[in-house]
Order: C-alpha cells, then sequence, then structure tokens
C-alpha cells in the first residue's frame, strides 16, 4: 500500500460510532428528578470539567483506588501479560485516556511485536485524541476505537471478533468502573461481554475490595473538597446546560458507606426546603428540607462475590492479584464452554 505522503499511523487506525447511543441528558434529568427518590446517573459527572475533577480525585490522599490499581499493574504486569498465555487482541470497555493501559501495552508489544488494541469508550473526542497519542507512542499498535456504551456493545464488538481466530481476546474492565452498576445490572454486563467472546478468551476485572468504613468514606468526602465539587458539578451542568436554577449554597454533598448494601452511595441533599426551575424543561422540582438526589452508588467486593458473579455469568476465576494494602484486586475470568440446553443461553 502507497501511503509516502500521509502519515504511517493512517493505516493503523479506525474508528467507529455506535448507532443510536447518544446521551440524552435533558430525559435523563427529567426521568430522575420527577421520580421519587431522585436520582440522577453518574455518567453525567464527566463532562470536561467533570473529568478533570476525576483526574484531580485520582491525585487525593484519600482517594487510594487509582494508586491501588496502579500498584497491582506496576507490581504484577509481567504476570498478568504471561497469563494471557497466546498472543492476545486487547479490548478495552471505559478506556479513557488509557493511561493504566499503557504498562499492559508495553509489555504485549514487547512479547508480541504487533498488537490490535480496541478501546471502547462513550466519549468520542476523548477516544480520537488517546488513540492519536497511542500510535505517535508505539509504533507497532493497531487501534480500532469504537465509540459506544460499554454496556450495548453486543452489535458493534462481533464483526471486531470474528476474525484472527489465533488471537486470544482479552477484555479488560479496569478501575472498578464496574461498581458503578447495581448487582442486576453488573450481571447483565458479564453476560454480555461473554456472549460477544469466545470459549478460552479472557476478561480482566478491576474490583474496589470491601475494607473499613474510616478509609472507605473518606475517599469519597476528602478533605479539600474536591470529590464534593465533582458531585455538585451536576447541578453546574444542568444550569448551564438545561437553564437550571440551582443554588449551590442551597445543596450540599454527603457521600457514606450503605453496609447491607455493600457500596457507597453519594448524594446531593437539599439543605432548605425549595423549588428549582429548569427551563429546558419547563418544570419546578420541588426539594423538601434534607431530600436528596442520589447520584452515585460504588459496590466494593470481595472474592467470593466477584467468584459468584463470574460463574453466573459463564466465566471461571484463573487468577488474581492485589496491592500491598489489599484494597484492590484486578481478577482475570476465563471465558468458559457454552453449556446450551434447549431454551437455555449463556
Ligand atoms: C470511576 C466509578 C471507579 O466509584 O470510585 C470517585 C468514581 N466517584 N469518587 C468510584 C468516583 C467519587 C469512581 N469510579
Amino acid at each position: 500500500m502507497v501511503a509516502s505522503t500521509r502519515d504511517a499511523s493512517v493505516d493503523r487506525f479506525s474508528l467507529v460510532r455506535a448507532h443510536g447511543q447518544h446521551d440524552d441528558f435533558a430525559h435523563d434529568v427529567r426521568l430522575g428528578l420527577t421520580a421519587s427518590p431522585k436520582t440522577l446517573p453518574p455518567k453525567y459527572f464527566y463532562d470536561d470539567l467533570g473529568s478533570m475533577l476525576f483526574e484531580a480525585i485520582c491525585r487525593l490522599p484519600e482517594y487510594y483506588v487509582s494508586r491501588s490499581e496502579g500498584e497491582i499493574l506496576g507490581s504484577f504486569a509481567d504476570e498478568i501479560v504471561q497469563s494471557f498465555g497466546t498472543p492476545v487482541r486487547l479490548i478495552e470497555l471505559g478506556s479513557g485516556t488509557s493511561r493504566k493501559t499503557r504498562v499492559l501495552l508495553d509489555k504485549l508489544i514487547q512479547r508480541q511485536r504487533a498488537l490490535e488494541y480496541i478501546p471502547i469508550d462513550i466519549d468520542g473526542e476523548l477516544l480520537h485524541q488517546t488513540a492519536q497519542r497511542l500510535l505517535e507512542d508505539y509504533s507497532d499498535l493497531f487501534v480500532h476505537a469504537v465509540v459506544a456504551d460499554f454496556r450495548r456493545i453486543d452489535d458493534v464488538l462481533p464483526p471486531l471478533l470474528a476474525t484472527g481466530s489465533q488471537q486470544r481476546n482479552v477484555v479488560l474492565f479496569l478501575g472498578s468502573t464496574i461498581g458503578n452498576l447495581d448487582r442486576g445490572d453488573q450481571k447483565e454486563l458479564l453476560r454480555t461481554v461473554r456472549r460477544v467472546l469466545f470459549p478460552g478468551d479472557m476478561l480482566l476485572i478491576g474490583a474496589d475490595q470491601r475494607k473499613r468504613k474510616d478509609i472507605l468514606e473518606p475517599a469519597y468526602s476528602d478533605a479539600l473538597g474536591v470529590t464534593a465539587a465533582f458531585n455538585l458539578n451536576l447541578l453546574v451542568r444542568m444550569n448551564s446546560e438545561l437553564g437550571a436554577q440551582f443554588n449551590l449554597n442551597n445543596f450540599r454533598h454527603r457521600a457514606f458507606f450503605n453496609e447491607e448494601e455493600g457500596r457507597i452511595e453519594m448524594h446531593i441533599v437539599s439543605s432548605v426546603s425549595q423549588s428549582v426551575r429548569i427551563e429546558a424543561l419547563d418544570i419546578e422540582i420541588i426539594f423538601a428540607s434534607g431530600e436528596t438526589i442520589h447520584t452515585e452508588n460504588s459496590y466494593k467486593f470481595d472474592d467470593a462475590e466477584i467468584a459468584a458473579l463470574a460463574g453466573e455469568t459463564g466465566f471461571a476465576v484463573e487468577r488474581s492479584w492485589t496491592d500491598s494494602r489489599r484494597f484492590f484486586a484486578d481478577v482475570l475470568l476465563v471465558a468458559q464452554t457454552a453449556v446450551r440446553r434447549t431454551g437455555d443461553s449463556v
């Protein structure tokens, strides 16, 4: 192929967009704020400011999550890549900036020379930028980016995984992003992943571990107030994007560990009784004093839970790695052979 005047990386890049998967902030705000109790989906944290605030959260002394997983990948990248076995094709759900993935890319390219990487993210702009950086830094990398909600990979992923049967597909789902999903949705997502994979393919999943409340809670209510800003940014977004009139002085951030559910909950608390107009939706939202908008769940896991989740979704636990404080785990699952009886599916 002649590509002399072009950047060689052109031939190593593709980007596809899944159809009908754009976010509808206005629609989801109407649904969430007219419901009882009031809720908003956590995916709306991540506008430009929100993504910067999340990056800042990752540098907070109290927020151990990304540091613990960074330690695992830093210490065990060799072992992790060895456990993949044969040459692999790497797929990543919610890839973002692919920052933590780079240590695995390094090792994989050393081992197998060329590597195909399929990052999947809902943010097309970020995906494009990230892919360009990766192509500059890795001359043997082929990037097939997919703009999609990772919960709806059914239609986009199968054609990309159908070829190259000598490669094992390895799906990365890092950072305990799975913890944002409720238990039913966690199962559904793993089933979806299993359905697009072949027996022997793998899933490396990051799971924040259950631990003491006095470590968990400060990680989500830091002293600098960065997590509070991250949470309340949802109000800022509604003000600027939907012509809402939230007065930020009348709302507070709250995060606590719900022991029974095994999850951190984040809420925005109305500190007074008030009514707030949202122009774009032509509605008034009424808040009692102390009433909350539930904005996020962050589930915490133990080994037995992950093993059960794997077993119920067509995977088995191959190995797992943890940081020195045992705060976080990256667990390698292997797709099992589908057992098909009539009317039975994985
Ligand atoms: C990106 C979902 C893993 O749950 O710890 C950080 C998001 N929320 N601080 C988490 C988050 C508040 C984070 N995840």
